[in-house]
C-alpha cells in the first residue's frame, strides 16, 4: 500500500495539512500506470518527494528492502526526453565501465538507470515522460557549502568528472538545450523578452535590467574561444551546483556527480564557474537580504586547488586564463536568466504552489542575489586571480595568469 496515495493526501488535508504536505499535493504522487511499468505496487511501502531540484520532481519510492528514485522530466524545459536519456546512458556507462576497471562500486560511483519491466530506458504516461535510478542511499547533498572539506570533495568530483570523460567523443551526445552556455545568445533573448514585457514587469526590475546591460559586451569570451577553437570543445555537465554532487554519509567523500540531464558538449570552465557559484558563496541561492551576499575567499581557495589537482594534466593555458572569468560569466549569466523567466512570467523556473503563495517573486529575488554576487566576483576579480595562481604553482602547472 502506498503512505502518501491522492486519497489519503486528501484526508490529510482536511485534518490540517503542513507545508510539507502541501508541497507533496502540489508535486502529485506518481500515476499508478508509470510505477505498473517498474513495479509491483502492491510492495511499495511509501512514495515521496525528494531533494531541492528546480527543473523535474523527484521521487522516493521505497520498497521493504530497496529504494529508488523517480523522475517525472521537465518536458517543458526538455523538448527531447530520449536525447537526455541516450546523453545520461552514453555518459553514466563510461563512467561506470571506467570505475568498475579501476575497481570502484559501480553502484555507488554513478547513476544506474533503471529499466522498465518492458526494457524500455523511460516510460511515457499520458504525454508525461517518468525515468527510475537507483537511489544512491550512500550519498547526501548540500544546497550550501560551510566546510571546506566538503568543498573540496565536490571540486574532486567535478575535475574527477572531466578527466574521465577528456578521451569520450563529443559528437556522440546530442544538445539537450541548444545555446545551454552561449551567454551572449542568453543576453539576446533576455533583450526580446524585455522589449516584449508580456507581463508588464520591465519596470519592477530597471536597475538590474540596466546591470545586465551594462555588461552586454563582457559575455561572449568562452563562446567565441571555443568557436575559434583556442579553447577544446569537451563534454560538461554543465549544471555542477553543489547539490549535484553525491558526498557519502559514510566517509564524506564525493560519490559522483547526478543530474545529467544537461550532459552534452562545451567547456570545462563550464563547469568550474558553475560549481563556484553556489559553493563559494556565503549566502544561498534564496536569499533575499542582499546584504548577506558574497564569496568565500577561502572556499575559492580549497575548490581552486582540488580541482587543479584533478585537472592539471588537461588543462590548456587558454583555459586556466578564463577560469576567474569563469565564474563571473555563470553567476551573471544564471542572474540573466531568472531575470528574463520572471519579466517573462516564470515560464522556465516554474513556481511550486509554496512558492506562489508566499514568495512569488522568487525568481526576481534569485536574479536580485546572483547578479549581485556576479558584481563582487568582478570586483574582486584581482584577489581571485591571485588566489587561482596560488593554486598554480602549488600543483606545479607551468603558467600562471
Ligand atoms: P533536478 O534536475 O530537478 O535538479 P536532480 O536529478 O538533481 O533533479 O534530483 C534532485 C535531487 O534528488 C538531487 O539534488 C539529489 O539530492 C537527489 N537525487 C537525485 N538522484 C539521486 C540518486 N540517484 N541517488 C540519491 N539522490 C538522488
Ligand atoms: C537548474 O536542475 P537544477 O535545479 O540542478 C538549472 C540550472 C541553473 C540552476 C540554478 C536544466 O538546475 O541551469 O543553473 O537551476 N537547470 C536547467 O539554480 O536549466
Ligand atoms: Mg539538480
Amino acid at each position: 500500500m502506498l503512505k502518501y496515495n491522492a486519497k489519503e493526501n486528501k484526508k490529510k488535508k482536511k485534518i490540517g495539512v503542513n507545508m510539507e504536505l502541501n508541497n507533496i499535493e502540489e508535486k502529485f504522487l506518481i500515476p499508478n500506470a508509470v510505477l505498473k511499468e517498474y513495479f509491483n505496487v502492491n510492495n511499495i511501502l511509501e512514495v515521496r518527494p525528494y531533494g531541492n531540484g528546480h527543473i523535474n520532481n523527484t521521487f522516493l519510492v521505497v520498497f521493504p528492502t530497496c529504494t529508488y528514485i523517480m523522475q517525472k522530466i521537465n518536458n517543458n524545459v526538455f523538448e527531447n526526453p530520449f536525447a537526455v536519456m541516450h546523453n545520461i546512458d552514453e555518459v553514466t556507462n563510461h563512467i561506470r565501465k571506467n570505475n568498475i576497471y579501476d575497481g570502484k562500486d559501480p553502484r555507488t560511483t554513478t547513476l544506474t538507470i533503471i529499466l522498465t519491466r518492458y526494457n524500455q530506458i523511460m516510460c511515457i504516461v499520458d504525454d508525461e515522460y517518468w525515468r527510475c535510478m537507483r537511489f544512491i542511499e550512500e550519498g547526501e547533498t548540500f544546497d550550501q557549502i560551510t566546510d571546506t572539506k566538503i568543498f573540496k570533495e565536490v571540486a574532486h568530483a567535478v575535475g574527477a568528472f572531466q578527466k574521465q570523460l577528456a578521451g569520450f567523443h563529443t559528437r556522440v551526445l546530442v544538445d539537450t538545450i541548444a545555446h545551454f552556455h552561449d551567454t551572449p545568445y542568453r543576453y539576446n533573448h533576455f533583450k526580446d523578452v524585455v522589449k516584449i514585457d508580456r507581463m508588464d514587469r520591465a519596470t519592477l526590475c530597471k536597475d538590474e535590467i540596466k546591470y545586465v546591460n551594462s555588461n552586454k559586451n563582457n559575455l561572449d569570451l568562452i563562446v567565441k574561444a571555443l568557436e575559434e577553437k583556442r579553447i577544446p570543445r569537451r563534454v560538461s555537465h554543465n549544471d555542477t551546483k553543489v547539490n549535484n554532487v553525491l558526498i557519502s554519509k559514510k566517509t564524506g567523500k564525493a560519490l559522483c556527480l547526478i543530474d545529467f540531464d544537461t550532459v552534452m558538449k562545451g567547456s570545462l570552465l563550464f563547469d568550474y564557474g558553475d560549481a563556484l557559484r553556489l559553493g563559494a558563496a556565503i549566502a544561498t541561492e534564496d536569499e533575499t537580504d542582499l546584504s548577506k551576499i558574497g564569496i568565500s575567499f577561502e572556499l575559492f581557495k580549497a575548490f581552486t586547488n582540488a580541482y587543479l589537482e584533478e585537472v592539471k594534466d588537461i588543462i590548456t593555458k587558454e583555459e586556466v586564463e578564463l577560469l576567474v572569468y569563469s565564474y563571473f560569466l555563470m553567476t551573471f549569466e544564471v542572474g540573466m536568466r531568472f531575470l528574463t523567466d520572471f519579466i517573462d512570467g516564470d515560464t522556465y523556473f516554474r513556481l511550486n504552489n509554496y512558492d506562489k503563495k508566499h514568495r512569488p517573486y522568487i525568481n526576481l529575488e534569485r536574479a536580485k542575489n546572483q547578479l549581485k554576487l556576479s558584481k563582487i566576483i568582478k570586483d574582486n576579480e584581482k584577489e581571485l586571480t591571485k588566489i587561482v595562481n596560488e593554486c598554480l604553482i602549488k600543483n606545479n602547472y607551468e603558467y600562471t595568469i
